[in-house]
Parts: C-alpha cells; sequence; structure tokens
C-alpha cells in the first residue's frame, strides 16, 4: 500500500509548531524524570562511594567496615534507596539498587539469581500496572542500569563475572566498569580493558552500545566514539576534597606520591561514565529498557502463560466454521427439496403417461368399433346390392339397421 506522498510547503506566516521541542522540554521538567541504576560486584569494590561521586549526594552515608567477628547475612540482599535530585530546575527522581553480599560467600555459583529475580520482579510490577484499568500514576521502577563492578585483578574476568554478566545481558543494561582503577598502572589497565572485552566478546554477552544515529553531528559521532572507546569505564571513586600540589581542590584521593583527580579525563574514566549515564545516554538506556528488555521479557512471560486452546471453544467461536456449518446444512436442504421435486414430476409424468395410454386404448376401443361398424354396414350394403340385383324388397328392419350404422359411424 503505497503512502500519501508528502507534499513539502513554506509556510507564509507564523503558526508556532516550532514551539514543540519546547513544550516537550517544559512538561518534561515539570513531570521530572525517574532513573533507577543497579550496582553489583564483590563488596569493597567501592560501589556506594562511586553512586555518592556519580550523582554528587552522599546517598549512602559512610559506613564502618563490618568486623570480622560480626554474623554476615547468609545471601544477596537488594537494597534500594531514592532521592530526589536537582540540577538547574530539573528534577530527577534517582534509584539506587545496591546489592550487599554478591559474590562474598564461599559458594557463590547462584550469586546472579536474587538480582535476576529482583529485575524480572520490577518488571512484573510495571506489567501490572500496565495492566490496570486506570494507568494514569505509571511508577517506573524497572531498572534501567546496571554497573558491573569488575575487581581490578589485572588478569581477565572471573567465572562469576562471566556467569552475571551471561544471566543478565538480556535483562538488564550492562555497564562493565573496572573498580578502583588507581590500584592499576596505565598500562595495567589498558591490557586488562583489551582482555575483559574479549571474554566479554568471547562469550557473546551483550553490553549496552549506545545506538548511533544517521544525520548527527560531527560533535556527537565524536563523543559517540570517544565514550564507546572508553568501554569498560576504569573508574575512581571519592567524594573528598583533596588539594594538589599546584593548589587546586579537587574530588580525589590523596596518596604519598600525588593526587588522583575523579574529575580529570587525563586520570580516569568517571567523566565519560557520568556523561553516558546522565548526559547522554539516560534516554537511550530508559528506552531500551522499555521497548528492547522489557518487551522481549513480557512477550516471553505472556507466550510462557499461554492456556492451551480447546478447539471446541473456538468451533462455536470461529465465524468460518460457521459460515461452513451453516452451508453444508443449507445445500443438505437444498438437495433434499431437489429430491422431492423430482419424485413429485416422475409422479405426474407417471400420471399424465397413464392417462396417455387409456386415451390411446379408447381410442383403439373405438377405431376397432369403427372398422367394425364400416364392415357391418359394407357387408349389409352388400347384402342389399345383392338383394336388389335378385329383385327382393328391404324388410322394415333391414331398413332402420343401415341407418344406424351409419348414424353411429358419423358420431364424434
Ligand atoms: N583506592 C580506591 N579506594 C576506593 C575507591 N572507591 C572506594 N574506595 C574505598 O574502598 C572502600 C569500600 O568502598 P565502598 O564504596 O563502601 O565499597 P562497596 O562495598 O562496594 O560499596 C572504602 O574504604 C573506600 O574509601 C577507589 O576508586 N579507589
Ligand atoms: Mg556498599
Amino acid at each position: 500500500m503505497a503512502s500519501d506522498p508528502v507534499v513539502r510547503k513554506k509556510l507564509t506566516g507564523y503558526v508556532g509548531f516550532a514551539n514543540l521541542p519546547n513544550q516537550v522540554h517544559r512538561k518534561s521538567v515539570r513531570k521530572g524524570f525517574q532513573f533507577t541504576a543497579m550496582v553489583v560486584g564483590e563488596s569493597g569494590l567501592g560501589k556506594s562511594t562511586l553512586v555518592n561521586t556519580l550523582f554528587n549526594t552522599t546517598l549512602y552515608p559512610p559506613r564502618d567496615p563490618i568486623p570480622p567477628s560480626a554474623e554476615r547475612p547468609q545471601t544477596v540482599a537488594i537494597q534500594s534507596i531514592s532521592a530526589d535530585i536537582e540540577e538547574n530546575g530539573v528534577r530527577l527522581r534517582l534509584t539506587v539498587v545496591d546489592t550487599p553480599g554478591f559474590g562474598d560467600f564461599v559458594n557463590n555459583d547462584d550469586s546472579w539469581k536474587p538480582i535476576l529475580e529482583d529485575i524480572e520482579s520490577r518488571f512484573d510490577a510495571y506489567l501490572e500496572q500496565e495492566n490496570r484499568i486506570n494507568r494514569q500514576k505509571t511508577v517506573d521502577n524497572r531498572v534501567h542500569a546496571c554497573l558491573y563492578f569488575i575487581q581490578p585483578t589485572g588478569h581477565s574476568l572471573k567465572q562469576i563475572d562471566i556467569e552475571f554478566m551471561r544471566r543478565l545481558h538480556q535483562k538488564v543494561n550492562l555497564i562493565p566498569i573496572i573498580a578502583k582503577a588507581d590500584t592499576l598502572t596505565d598500562e595495567e589497565v589498558h591490557s586488562f580493558k583489551q582482555r575483559v572485552l574479549s571474554d566479554i566478546h568471547f562469550h557473546n554477552i551483550q553490553i549496552f552500545q549506545a545506538p548511533v544515529y544517521e544525520n548527527e553531528d560531527e560533535e556527537t559521532l565524536g563523543e559517540h566514539e570517544e565514550i564507546a572507546s572508553k568501554i569498560p569505564f576504569a573508574v575512581v571513586g571519592s567524594n573528598q576534597e583533596v588539594v594538589t600540589p599546584d593548589g587546586r581542590a579537587v574530588r580525589g584521593r590523596a596518596y604519598p606520591w600525588g593526587v588522583i583527580e575523579v574529575d580529570n579525563e587525563e586520570h580516569c574514566d568517571f567523566v565519560k561514565l557520568r556523561q553516558m549515564l546522565v548526559r547522554t545516554y539516560m534516554e537511550e538506556l530508559r528506552e531500551r529498557t522499555d521497548q528492547v528488555l522489557y518487551e522481549n521479557w513480557r512477550t516471553e512471560k505472556l507466550v510462557s502463560l499461554g492456556v492451551p486452546q480447546d478447539s471446541s471453544v473456538f468451533k462455536e467461536t470461529n465465524p468460518a466454521q460457521r459460515v461452513a456449518e451453516e452451508r453444508a446444512l443449507h445445500e443438505q436442504k437444498l438437495g433434499k427439496m431437489e429430491i422431492e421435486m423430482k419424485m413429485v414430476f416422475q409422479q405426474k409424468v407417471q400420471e399424465k403417461e397413464a392417462k396417455l395410454k387409456q386415451s390411446e386404448e379408447e381410442l383403439y376401443a373405438r377405431h376397432r368399433d369403427m372398422r367394425d361398424a364400416l364392415e357391418k354396414q359394407r357387408s349389409e350394403l352388400e347384402d342389399k346390392r345383392r338383394r336388389l340385383e335378385g329383385g327382393r324388397p328391404l324388410t322394415p328392419t333391414e331398413k332402420t339397421a343401415t341407418k344406424n350404422t351409419t348414424r353411429r359411424f358419423l358420431r364424434p
């Protein structure tokens, strides 16, 4: 089907729809934004510190390390913290889902399980809202991004990392991060990144790749490439202000040999990570969560819930089948009518034939009678003639007999 041709027209006066983007913008700002990030990784890798650093708030208050004697939880706990943060009048309802306990046990084979369950239960909650009659106040608690913290070993990915990413990559936007990058040298960071990426490739794990659109300007394309080139982001987190040797107060970590600046792109990939998560791709992360990850999960779920089809129910409700049934009945009726008509016709024909036969017989009989009468008449006339020739006069009986025969013969 061909679509209507689009006619390009130049406006001759002000209409006002160029203001549409501003309307959308104002509305979004008024409504505010919702974003949920999850952090996963072994404890002590700096997850809480990085979240605080990312959003420049103390979402997680400083906490003393658990003494070795204390009783530790036996499973991965899921903890979620929300905060309303505001920047230049734009409100963001930020939720961070922490997963303390991940990788902390003797046996970590199933560490991914409670996390997958949490992500899916959030999908479930969203689906339940979608099915509600009133969908005005939909709350989106789905996880839009999962920061996965890789221990800075300098070797390659561990089994627990691979297992987690393999299990989760179709359910959440995975963003791998090399934690505490200040513990590795620049060269170590570089080669570790290569190995992590090749492991990810080898195991067919899909990490979040920002989409590239056509017609994008040079600057945007450059920014995209630069962000993509830094994955997995090697980050350093800190909420502490330290003073650099040249006297600047910066967020960073101070060491006897110098200062590592969190917001310095020469020192780590923190800025690029924040750029990806907040400035450039927050909307992409939300969109992919909704349209790809959630959508696939939803389809699978609904198919798996599918009740086996009962054909007897379908027979009654299937209109095509009903039409066919009605037609068969109708044809049956027509057939019966035809047979009846044939029978009646045959009967009539038989009756007519019988009548014709009767008339024929009658005609025959008459013909015979007439022939007999003629024969009789002729013999009488013959008789008469002979007698006349012989000179004897007719008796009165002979006269009437001749007359009657003639009359009968002339009867119609
Ligand atoms: N060297 C280094 N230490 C860090 C970094 N981030 C956090 N830490 C320290 O690591 C310890 C654990 O951090 P925390 O954020 O509680 O880790 P979590 O258990 O993953 O949430 C704290 O003493 C932090 O000061 C970092 O980037 N580099
Ligand atoms: Mg923590």
